[in-house]
C-alpha cells in the first residue's frame, strides 16, 4: 500500500523462516565490538532504543567509521547479502528494478517494552536514496508524518513482524516516530521479547 508518494508498505513480506534468520544475523550484530548502545544526544538525554550500527556508526548526527562516541571499535561491516536483501525489497515496493541500489549502511534498533522513538527526519545521509526499513518481533504503531514539522498531520501504521516499508522521493525527509510498541504480540521467531528494526540506507560517504 503507498501511505504517501514513495512511502510503501508491504505487510509480511519476509516469511517466518527469513524473519528467524535475521534474528540470529542481529544477535550476532549486537555481540560484536561495536555493538548494542543506546546513543547519547547533545541535549543530554539517552535514546531508549539500543542500536548496532553496520558498515558506518550512526551517532547524532553524524557517521563515522568506528565507534567515536565510545571505545572506538571499527564498525562491524555490512554484508554484501544484506545488500542484495534490499535491492529484491526496492524492487518489490515499487516494481521496478533496483540494480543501482547501494545500500551501505545499516542500523539495527532493538525496542524494549518501554523503547519509543520521537518524530525525528533522517538527514545525516548525503544521499537521498530511498530507506528501507524492515520490521521483527513485537507489532508497533509506526506514526507517518510531514516533511515540514514534527506535528500533524501524520498517518498511524501498525507494522508487524516481516513488513517491509520503503520511504523515498517527497518521503525520503518525512518526520517519523515510534510512539508505541505492543509487547508479547510477536511470533515465535527466537526473540525473547521486544521488537527489532532494521533500516538499509546509503550514506553517501567514501
Ligand atoms: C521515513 N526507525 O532508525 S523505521 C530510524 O522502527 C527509525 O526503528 C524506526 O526511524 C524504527 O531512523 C522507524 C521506518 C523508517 C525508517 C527510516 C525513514 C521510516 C523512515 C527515513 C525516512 C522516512
Ligand atoms: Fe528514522
Amino acid at each position: 500500500a503507498e501511505i504517501a508518494p514513495g512511502a510503501v508498505h508491504v505487510p509480511d513480506w519476509l516469511d517466518v523462516e527469513r524473519q528467524r534468520e535475521l534474528v540470529v544475523a542481529c544477535r550476532e550484530w549486537a555481540r560484536s565490538p561495536a555493538g548494542l548502545r543506546s546513543a547519547r544526544l547533545p541535549s543530554g538525554g539517552v535514546m531508549s532504543v539500543r542500536t548496532v550500527c553496520l558498515g558506518w556508526h550512526w551517532y547524532p548526527y553524524r557517521y563515522s567509521r568506528t565507534v567515536d562516541d565510545g571505545d572506538g571499535s571499527p564498525v562491524t561491516p555490512f554484508p554484501d547479502w544484506l545488500g542484495d536483501l534490499g535491492r529484491r525489497a526496492l524492487a518489490d515496493a515499487y516494481g521496478r528494478a533496483a540494480e543501482d541500489y547501494r545500500p551501505d549502511v545499516a542500523l539495527v534498533n532493538f525496542y524494549d517494552a518501554d523503547a519509543r522513538m520521537g518524530m525525528h527526519q533522517d538527514r545525516d545521509e548525503r544521499s537521498r536514496e530511498p530507506v528501507v526499513s524492515l520490521s521483527l518481533g513485537d507489532s508497533c504503531v509506526f506514526r507517518f508524518g510531514n516533511a515540514e514539522n514534527r506535528n500533524k498531520p501524520w498517518t498511524d501504521v501498525e507494522l508487524c513482524s516481516g513488513d517491509l516499508f520503503v520511504f523515498g522521493g517527497p518521503s525520503r525527509l518525512a518526520y517519523h516516530g515510534v510512539p508505541k510498541t505492543f509487547p508479547g504480540t510477536g511470533p515465535e521467531i527466537g526473540m525473547a521479547a521486544g521488537r527489532l528494526n532494521i533500516t538499509l540506507r546509503v550514506s553517501g560517504m567514501d
